[in-house]
């Protein structure tokens, strides 16, 4: 921790005798008092991250030169990181709880086995012909998809088409670094059960699970691992119909056994924009970042005017105020947030 000190009517350090605080400090102790305001601010957190927008214009060309530069044997996983501002690069974070980067994986090569501390999940940019094995099942990764790697579950990757494929990594990889928790194991390479995809083709509609799965002795932690565009936007399209004016057609990628999140930290989801509408979901505790998946628009972050187009995304703050304008038609917007967590924590708030 290494919280600013704020000018107060609470004792400083300065006001203390050179002597006490060189025996303090000797003796590896601190006062509280001069660092107070700086560990628990009135009224609202102290916060470093930026209203920030990432365009893939300018990040895809540097992913292909990475691609050229870097054979994959040499980086394991081929990923630039968007790194927040203020934060700077070295922290690797797009917000305080969250890393993203964007993954480049060519034909023919292989992200090697491993599985971490650490949950992750891939949401598809571009290209055909990528594959993720989850735990044994082979997911194939289409533009749009979102695959589940959660806590302790082996993962490898591999490209069997033409052209490029580039998927969004999003892991909860800041908190559990911080927690001195972070490690990975590596192992050989998976078999792939038959039965490719199964977990998706288990719960394919919402209120209906496989009937065996009702007793609890079966119930998997992450039953279904991956959630496939086309049918998230279909229902999109059909829960705008079913949607008052103004109100977030959006919905919430969750365990179709539980209902819960997906993964225990984050949590994501996928919004519908309507053409000319201003969006503005109440202000949250949680931080979150926004990828674009379709369309283009506007947002105001915290007074942050930022414009963006497919491909691009953007960092929100704990606490912002936030608005989103799709123009020229509707967009689609995939969302990440740390509201799992500050919900398992007991603070999660919306003002
Ligand atoms: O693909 O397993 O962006 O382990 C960072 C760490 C991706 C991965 C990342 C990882 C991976």
């Amino acid at each position: 921790m290494n919280p600013s000190q704020h000018a107060d009517s609470l004792g400083r350090l300065e006001d203390l005798p050179a002597d006490y605080i060189a025996q303090m400090h000797a003796l590896s102790i601190a006062p509280l008092w001069p660092q107070l305001r700086g560990l628990l601010p009135r009224g609202k957190p102290v916060r470093a991250t930026q209203p920030f927008v990432w365009q893939y214009k300018d990040v895809r060309p540097q992913l292909m030169r990475a691609g050229e530069l870097t054979p994959i044997e040499k980086a394991e996983r081929r990923v630039l990181v968007l790194c927040n501002p203020g934060h700077g690069v070295d922290k690797l974070i797009a917000t305080p709880t969250i890393y993203v980067g964007l993954q480049l994986i060519l034909p023919g090569e292989v992200a090697p086995n491993h599985r971490h501390t650490p949950s992750a999940v891939r949401f598809v940019v571009e290209g055909s012909g990528g594959f993720t094995t989850v735990d044994g099942e082979k997911c194939p990764m289409h533009k749009g998809d979102l695959i589940l790697t959660p806590a302790g579950l082996w993962h490898e990757h591999g490209h069997e088409g033409t052209g490029p494929v580039v998927w969004l990594d999003a892991l909860d990889l800041p908190m559990v670094y911080a927690m001195e928790a972070s490690y990975a194991i590596e192992g050989p390479s998976q078999i792939a059960r038959p039965g490719l995809d199964a977990s998706q083709t288990r719960y394919q509609r919402a209120g209906l699970v496989p009937y065996e799965s009702l007793s609890l002795n079966a119930r998997a932690a992450y039953p279904q691992i991956r959630y496939p565009w086309p049918d998230v936007r279909a229902a999109l399209i059909s829960l705008e119909k079913a949607t008052a004016p103004g109100a977030a057609v959006q919905l919430a990628y969750v365990n179709p056994e539980t209902g819960q999140p997906c993964l225990p930290t984050l949590g994501f989801s996928a919004q519908l924009l309507r053409q000319g509408e201003d969006f503005s979901p109440r202000r949250r505790s949680a931080s979150s970042v926004v990828h674009v998946i379709e369309g283009h628009g506007q947002s105001e972050i915290d007074g942050v005017s930022l414009h963006w187009s497919e491909g691009d995304t953007l960092a929100v703050p704990t606490h912002a105020q936030v608005t989103h304008r799709a123009q020229n038609g509707q967009a689609f917007l995939f969302h990440v947030d740390d509201a799992p967590m500050q919900r398992a924590l007991g603070f999660y708030q919306e003002f």
